[in-house]
């Protein structure tokens, strides 16, 4: 990159902040808390991103038995572990640090639940997929702590959930092209990251305080969420003395198709979401085991 006055380091159009919400608490699923983000009022569907929320679930709660046809789900473990069982009979734990990618397709009917008595807190992504994907198989994409990509350097580091940075590809198959950036920064160090041109992006912060887009901006605070402007990079700066921060730099090809909502169904029109409905009551195209499957 070549050096330019220490402003948006590189980039020839820099992606500014365009939009910024609080994700505040609310209760979903059994008890459970989520702060969600993206998939509210104020930013409804951020093509091809469909929901963002930071959970928080001590037992009993949860997110027991429910379907999802049309989308992939992103979970990625902050703190403590997840169980997750589902009607194929597939079942597995997401540990701090772990991410698992499920690509729902034609149906999944699943539960995820803690599996600790402390604090299980993480990130769930719905990323939507194409007109032409909508119906695949449904697929799981399991990448462990242990092996995700990662990179230090000055101050910086990054974990490569999807996509590439620092030179670091994750091996996740992304359907929906997506890259998926956990960053951690020390104080006083500075990232510049390049993101494709037609994608839209996002930052989610999680710890610390960050300075985002431009040097002159306020910085922002854990649980907001940063809608970034057009541009080919973003710039990222800790400008704390003592606080590390860390936060998520998200981004995604859009679709550019209609999006028909219902819940945990996410299809093109509403002819396709009476037939999901249909199909998940009846079990059928998919949902086969849905009418007998009960987790444990
Ligand atoms: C869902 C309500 C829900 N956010 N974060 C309605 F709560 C859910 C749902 C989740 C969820 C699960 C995890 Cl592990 C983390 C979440 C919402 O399961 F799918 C619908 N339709
Ligand atoms: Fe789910």
């Amino acid at each position: 990159m070549s050096g330019g006055s220490g402003k948006g380091i590189g980039f020839r159009c820099p992606r500014s902040v365009v939009k910024k919400v609080l994700a505040r608490q609310q209760s979903e699923g059994d008890g459970a808390v989520v702060r969600r983000s993206i998939g509210r009022m104020d930013v409804k569907y951020l093509d091809p991103f469909l929901m963002l929320d930071e959970f928080t679930v001590t037992p009993p709660a949860g997110f027991p038995d429910h379907p999802h046809r049309g989308f992939e789900t992103v979970t990625y473990m902050l703190q403590g572990t997840f169980v997750h069982q589902d009607f194929a009979g597939n079942e597995g734990k997401i540990r701090t640090g772990d991410v698992q990618w499920m690509t729902a397709g034609r149906g999944i009917v699943h539960s995820e639940m803690p599996a600790t008595d402390g604090v299980n807190k993480g990130l769930q992504l719905w990323i939507n997929l194409s007109s032409n994907d909508k119906m695949i198989e449904p697929r799981y994409q399991e990448l462990l702590s242990e092996e995700m990509g990662r990179v230090e350097k000055d101050g910086v580091e990054v974990c490569v959930i999807a996509g590439e940075s620092m030179g670091v590809r994750s091996p996740v198959y992304t359907r929906t092209p997506t890259m998926y950036l956990d960053f951690t920064l020390k104080p006083g160090a500075e990232m510049h990251q390049s993101i494709p041109e037609s994608w839209n992006a996002f930052i989610y912060v999680l710890e610390g305080e960050g300075v985002f887009g431009s040097e002159e901006s306020s910085p922002v605070q854990p649980h907001n969420l940063l809608v970034l402007g057009e541009g080919d990079g973003v710039s990222m700066w800790n400008r704390s003395t003592s606080k590390t921060l860390r936060f998520v730099l998200i981004a995604g090809q859009p679709l550019n198709e209609p999006v028909v909502q219902h819940g945990p169904f996410v299809m093109n029109t509403s002819a396709q979401i009476e037939q999901t409905i249909r199909d998940y009551q009846y079990g059928k195209n998919g949902f086969e085991m849905a009418k007998y499957w009960r987790s444990k």
